[in-house]
């Protein structure tokens, strides 16, 4: 208990400031769930809750009701849907959920609301074991019931049932597989030691509830709480920022009240952790701040709605016990939104993979390769590259690629991933703001979360918007701020405005990433990437790294970051994936090495790349469709629309012996699934010209047309 009151006295910034450290660890940053409430029964309970505007003993003027019929839920829930909430909470004024007819059409409801894949909550009073199996059995991801307030100044708000009722149903819940929905009341003329005895008890709970409420006391007329002072709003503050530090991974939702607290008092609620509310201008049956309003302080604050997660398992149907059985019904979950992937080798003529200038399979590599071999190198590193691992090889694989990239120095990651994550991380502080191209590759987009770093979304490719945000967004001071973007964009085909995005950050003050994935050995001085093509003093002055997947015009795998000795030093020192890796193989080294020199000797082959995207555009033209991308970009993006036109696409393809892969929602958006083709050095205009024939004559251009 000293603990929690060490943490709970702190001066308040303080507190605040030690919240949002272990929110932006655990949480991503600038997301607020939003939760729709209804009330499916309404008034007339038989506990005195002394707070409750729906117990019969007190006289409130809550206008009772019956339980709602099925469709009526079902109407309501869509509507939450439609306005962003991602979490349907159906609330019951019972005592216990009795069984019988009722409770099946409550089970019904729960199924409904499933089915729009709406996380689906319910707070119905006391539960058995064997409703909680019922209600998860029907789909129901979380379960309502609240501690209220301590122990001890609980016999003071309800006499009709105790602390252990209350426990014994959680317990149930937990049992049945169902999330924990559980907190409580402040301002109820309960002690500051109450509140913490409160936050204490829930966060001993074993494993701590997956959503906490944190709720102000409205003060109903007619209940015995009705002259309660307001509570003071740092009193909320204190309560969520304590909650947050409790229960890192807990939903903290900043519940009943907020129409007493300012909009600065509730903007201090977030920023200490607090990632969900309820929306809409009723409660359960008392009034919330209206949606307009909401919106309008979300959009100030810089918050966004957060996403709905997808479906769950748990939130489609309970989870087996039996960890393959759970996997399984994954597995059919993913089988039936068509998202189960499948490995498969590799079949038909190549126009998917990213071997832009044909160096996977290149003779004068394999050669260097074979030489290496035969004169004895190590086929293991033996050890992470701080310890036995720092082969030769390696070495100089870095040293000729910083060479190449007019850098000081270059370091080798085990993959593309590993580099993006790791570099992103390192660098960026959880203070900063980092603006993000919204086509950023997923490894981008996971660095800068797990950075912490407040991330501003910006439109793909629109200087304006980078402009307007880097001018808006301003970061704490002795924090920096940060753009990310890639030099061409893997699912697009199009190449970012690296100078314009150079001189904005240079005029503001932001350092440049730059992630040169697709771009590497195919633009620039002797192929180096469009970063060294857009060299001007501005990108000079900006640009803090830029990363290089050498799993692509490269034909090998791992990544290099090329950038100054400091930066390589830094990230030698403190980037996990790197430091906790096992070094790649040395031959890596010598293939990259092999790869880079071949680059750099022969600038004909990323000519004649450039010549087959063209050509493949325009045959793609003259079969009357309209390819996306930069013209000479080696990927060629065919939007389809749906996802099945796109699959249909696929397999027409394949079975004419062409490899072309159908890109899908969530790698882009919903309506804008596509086919990407890519052309490769080896391949001629002609080969060009019978993949878009074989596109182009099946039944999807006809029906296109
Ligand atoms: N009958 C069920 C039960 O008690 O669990 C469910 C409904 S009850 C209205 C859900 C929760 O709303 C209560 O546990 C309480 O924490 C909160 N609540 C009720 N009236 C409130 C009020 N006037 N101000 C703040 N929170 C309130
Ligand atoms: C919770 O802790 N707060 C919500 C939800 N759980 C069910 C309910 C608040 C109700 C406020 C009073 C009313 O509107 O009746
Ligand atoms: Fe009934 Fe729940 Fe209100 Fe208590 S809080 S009176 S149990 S509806």
């Amino acid at each position: 208990m000293e603990e929690i009151e060490a943490v709970y006295h702190q001066p308040l910034l303080q507190l605040v400031e030690q919240a949002h450290g272990v929110h932006a660890q655990a949480h991503p940053e600038g997301e607020v769930q939003l939760c729709q409430l209804l009330s499916i029964k309404t008034g007339g309970c038989p506990e005195d809750c002394a707070y409750c505007p729906q117990s019969a003993r007190h006289e409130t003027g809550v206008e009772g009701s019956g339980l709602l019929q099925l469709e009526e839920v079902r109407a309501a829930a869509g509507r939450a849907k439609a306005a962003g909430s991602t979490r349907f909470c159906m609330g019951a004024a019972w005592r216990q959920a009795k069984p019988g007819a009722e409770f099946e059409r409550v089970l019904a409801m729960v199924r409904a609301v499933a089915e729009l894949d709406l996380e689906v909550c319910c707070t119905l009073g006391m539960l058995t074991a064997e409703q909680a199996q019922q209600l998860a059995a029907a789909g129901l991801t979380a379960y309502n019931h609240n501690l209220d307030t301590s122990p001890e100044f609980y016999g003071h708000i309800i006499s009709t049932r105790t602390y252990e009722d209350r426990l014994r149903t959680l317990a149930h819940v937990r049992a049945a597989g169902v999330t924990v929905c559980c907190g409580g009341i402040l301002g109820m003329g309960e002690s500051e030691r109450d509140r913490l005895r409160l936050l204490q008890t829930l966060a001993n709970l074993d494993p701590p509830p997956e959503s906490v409420p944190i709720n102000a006391l409205v003060a109903v007329p007619g209940t015995p709480l009705a002259e309660q002072p307001p509570l003071e709003a740092f009193a909320m503050v204190r309560a969520i920022a304590t909650a947050r530090v409790l229960m890192p991974a807990s939903k903290v939702r900043l519940s009943a009240g907020r129409l007493a607290l300012s909009p600065e008092a509730q903007a201090l609620c977030f920023y200490a952790g607090a990632n969900s509310i309820f929306t809409g201008d009723k409660l359960l049956t008392t009034p919330n701040p209206d949606t307009d309003s909401d919106r309008t302080l979300l959009a100030e604050l810089g918050l966004k709605p957060e996403p709905a997660a997808g479906p769950l398992p748990q939130a489609q149907r309970p989870a087996p016990a039996r960890l393959e059985d759970a996997w399984a019904v994954e597995l059919e979950a993913m089988e039936s939104r068509r998202q189960r992937r499948r490995l498969r080798a590799a079949q038909g003529e190549d126009f998917s993979s990213n071997d832009y200038l044909g160096l996977a399979a290149a003779p004068e590599i394999r050669e260097a390769l074979a030489r290496a071999l035969a004169d004895g190198i190590a086929l293991g590193s033996t050890g992470s590259r701080l310890v036995r691992g720092n082969h030769a090889a390696l070495a100089a694989a870095e040293a000729e690629f910083a060479a190449w990239q007019g850098t000081e120095a270059a370091l080798l990651f085990s993959s593309g991933y590993a580099a993006g994550v790791g570099l992103l991380t390192t660098l960026l502080g959880r203070h900063d703001v980092v603006f993000s191209d919204e086509h950023n590759h997923a490894s981008l987009i996971d660095g800068m979360r797990w950075s912490g770093a407040r991330r501003v979304v910006v439109r793909h490719n629109d200087v304006a918007a980078l402009e307007a945000a880097l001018r808006r967004e301003t970061a704490p001071r002795g924090a920096r701020r940060w753009v990310v973007v890639e030099s061409l964009y893997s699912m697009e085909g199009d190449a970012a405005p690296l100078g314009a995005i150079a001189e904005a950050c240079a005029t503001a003050g932001a350092e440049l990433i730059v992630d040169e994935a697709h771009a590497t050995g195919l633009y620039g001085p002797e192929g180096a990437g469009l970063a060294a093509a857009a060299a001007s003093p501005a990108l000079e002055r900006a640009l803090a790294a830029r990363l290089h997947p050498c799993g692509k015009a490269i034909g090998a795998s791992g990544a290099m970051v090329a950038g100054s000795r400091r930066l390589i030093e830094l990230l030698t020192n403190r980037t996990r994936s790197f430091v906790f890796s096992t070094a790649p193989a040395p031959l890596l080294g010598v293939q990259i090495a092999a790869a880079v020199g071949l680059i750099r000797r022969e600038p004909e082959r990323r000519a004649r790349v450039h010549a087959l995207a063209r050509a493949l555009r325009a045959a793609l033209r003259a079969q009357g469709w309209a390819p996306l991308g930069t013209e000479d970009a080696p990927i060629v993006p065919v939007v389809l629309g749906a996802e099945e036109r796109a699959l249909a696409a696929e397999l027409q393809l394949a079975e004419r012996g062409f490899d072309v892969r159908a890109i899908r929602p969530p790698t882009v958006a919903a309506g804008a699934a596509r086919l990407r083709f890519t052309v490769h050095a080896g391949q001629s205009e002609a080969d060009c010209a019978r993949a878009a024939a074989a596109l182009g004559t099946g039944m999807l251009a006809a029906a296109a047309r």
